[in-house]
């Protein structure tokens, strides 16, 4: 480890260079050393409890659609299921995770930072333009005549308060977000770190800007269909709004992806005390989301004509794999990192001693790998197979779609913020975590039931098994198609798994929110009016600083040799499969 990281905060301390007396207490965690600034504190608090709140929400939801996809249950009315299969996914992949990751940008902003919060008024208006948007989509949802998935694909039309909704939580963020840029400018100004902000924070940064662009692109696009709504504009091309809606609705899943590999290395600097393996190479692979994921939105518009193959091609199989690079480069780097930081405490016997002694009882840690696993063969190996033109046709639109972002948006961002509200219940909640047995398990029923359910729902899909489909058996329908058996079986386990998903699910929320309830209080840490500079003894300390650890990772190059070639069986699987459908022999 570099020595170079010996943190002084020289501008805050001293009072030097602009920084200004603000009315706030800073209080130092006495368990990780962090310092949270009493105004960011209970921002954090708020969105962090907002997006939980919307979880639970949509878990329930989750109940009915799933158990309405299992062919034997097949539960609720048509009407009901798209109803509830909108608000399931608006819930989940929006609310709960937009108002996560806005706490996880005043966390990076501000507590990693060591600075206040920029304009913390501004940041409480815009959590409440965000809970106002929320509720009124929500509403809108239940009330019925909005069941337009969340997609909301024009022409079909939802009420305007559906769209208001959407406007009003989208501009929340988008405030939110510039309060997080503020927070980088208050504290270069006060000087509350040195040298150059950390990678969390750099990826964070990231999120950002990605951010950013994304609900400008939504704001574009829902702006006019929400005057359609209303009848001030007669109409909106359907393609254009599929085209900007995607810039919208793929990049915002690169917020998450930003978001949650940043929570990925700060779960890795936190547990192990490790460092990333090259700190240039990490911060170069965050620059390539900003500059490339953008074009793979085109990966959501293979299917439509009038858009030009050539656009299509040089965009999801040129462009696009510069941006999976990134993702690639970051998960080899992190198990690396954890592994070198591993060796250097001592196991080093074979390639993998580092692993089994990993701390898999931590539900921090188990979480984090549990994802990041899950996310690189599951979400990143059928991301690309459905990202390649030609083979997209095999399961455009089938339930395989839903199993691809089930792995993504579940299995790696939602397990991942689940690992880090297990470390910031008594971190930032203060609170003893309540039913600690129950917490190691967490992530792995959550985890490896949401592995099967990802499985199956793509098994389900390559057979032809259509998504977003209230009865896949066509009842009545006078000439129905013949499934094989295989497909209602795999629909069947996807009723299993989702349900053993969900009582994972419902096991985070009971122990965060009864920890937060009725867990022990602990002590909060002195509080104080200046900001206190950082030591190097901090368990948090690699979190906040510079520096790379270095390239001896033998254990984590094997791990990268399977997933490889895991990757290059199964596109070649596809290829075959393809072939077979085309029969091209
Ligand atoms: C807790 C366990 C969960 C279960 C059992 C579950 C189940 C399902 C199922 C079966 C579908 C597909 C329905 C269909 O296409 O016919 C679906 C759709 C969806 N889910 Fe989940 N889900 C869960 C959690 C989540 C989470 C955490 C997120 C986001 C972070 C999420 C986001 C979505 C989205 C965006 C859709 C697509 C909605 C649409 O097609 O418009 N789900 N879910
Ligand atoms: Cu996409």
């Amino acid at each position: 480890m570099d020595s170079s990281n010996t943190t002084t905060l020289r501008g805050a301390q001293t009072g030097a260079s602009g920084a200004r007396r603000v009315n706030t207490t800073y209080r130092i965690c006495p368990r990780s050393g962090l310092q949270f600034e009493a105004q960011a504190e209970k921002l954090m608090l708020a969105n962090a409890v907002a997006a939980v709140v919307f979880l639970l929400l949509g878990g329930i939801l989750a109940v009915g659609v799933v158990l309405t996809r299992w062919p034997a249950v097949h539960w609720l009315e048509a009407p009901t299921f798209y109803q509830v299969l909108t608000a399931h996914g608006i819930d989940m992949l929006i609310f709960w995770i937009i108002f996560f990751e806005i706490a996880v940008l005043y966390f990076c902003g501000s507590t990693l930072l060591r600075s206040r919060i920029a304009a913390p008024r501004v940041a409480w208006l815009a959590f409440a333009l965000m809970v106002i948007g929320a509720i009124t989509n929500n509403v809108a949802v239940y009330q019925g005549g909005s069941s337009v998935m969340m997609t909301s694909y024009v022409p079909m039309m939802a009420a305007p308060s559906f769209y208001l909704g959407l406007i009003l939580f989208a501009v929340g963020a988008l405030i939110g977000c510039f309060v997080f840029l503020g927070t980088l400018v208050v504290a270069k100004r006060e000087r509350t770190y040195e040298g150059s902000v950390p990678l969390v924070t750099f990826g964070a940064i990231t999120a950002c800007i990605i951010a950013v662009f994304t609900i400008a692109s939504g704001a574009i696009i829902l702006i006019p269909t929400y005057l359609m709504s209303i009848g001030l504009v007669e109409k909106v091309d359907a393609l254009i709004y599929r085209t900007i809606w995607w810039a919208f609705g793929h990049s915002s899943q690169q917020i998450n992806v930003a978001a949650h590999i940043s929570v990925w290395y700060l779960v890795a600097a936190v547990v192990f005390g490790a460092r990333p393996m090259s700190e240039r190479v990490s911060r170069g692979a965050f620059l390539l989301y900003i500059f490339f994921l953008q074009l793979a939105s085109a990966h959501h518009l293979l299917a439509d004509p009038g858009i030009s193959t050539e656009w299509k091609v040089v965009n999801t199989s040129y462009f696009m794999y510069f941006a999976v690079l990134a993702s690639m480069i970051h998960g080899l780097t992190i198990p690396g990192a954890m592994e070198v930081a591993q060796r250097s405490k001592g196991f080093t016997k074979g390639m993998f001693e580092w692993l089994r002694k990993a701390p898999w009882g931590n539900p921090v840690f188990a979480g984090v790998f549990i994802s990041l696993v899950g996310f690189g063969f599951l979400g990143g190996i059928s991301g690309v197979m459905m990202g390649t033109e030609q083979l997209n046709l095999i399961i455009h639109n089938t339930i395989y779609v839903p199993g691809h972002f089930h792995a993504t948006v579940v299995i790696g961002t939602t397990l991942t913020f689940m690992a880090l509200t297990f470390y910031l219940i008594p971190v930032l909640f203060k609170r003893e975590m309540i039913a600690p047995k129950l917490a190691k398990l967490q992530p792995y029923l959550f985890g490896f039931s949401m592995y099967l359910f990802c499985l199956v729902m793509m098994g389900a899909g390559t057979l032809g098994v259509s998504r977003r489909h209230w009865d896949m058996a066509f009842s009545g329908v006078a000439m129905a198609y013949e499934w094989p058996g295989a497909a209602y079986l795999m629909m069947g386990l996807v009723g299993i798994s989702g349900l053993g998903a969900i009582i994972g699910g419902a096991l985070y929320i009971y122990i965060t929110v009864g920890s937060l309830l009725w867990g022990k209080r602990l002590e909060s840490g002195a509080r104080s009016e200046q900001v206190t500079p950082l030591a190097r003894a901090t368990p948090a300390a690699a979190a906040q600083t510079y520096g790379s650890l270095g390239f001896v990772a033998p254990g984590t190059f094997a791990l990268a040799m399977v997933f490889l070639t895991a990757f290059v069986l199964y596109y070649f699987i596809n290829w075959k499969y393809l072939s077979t459908l085309w029969g091209l022999n």
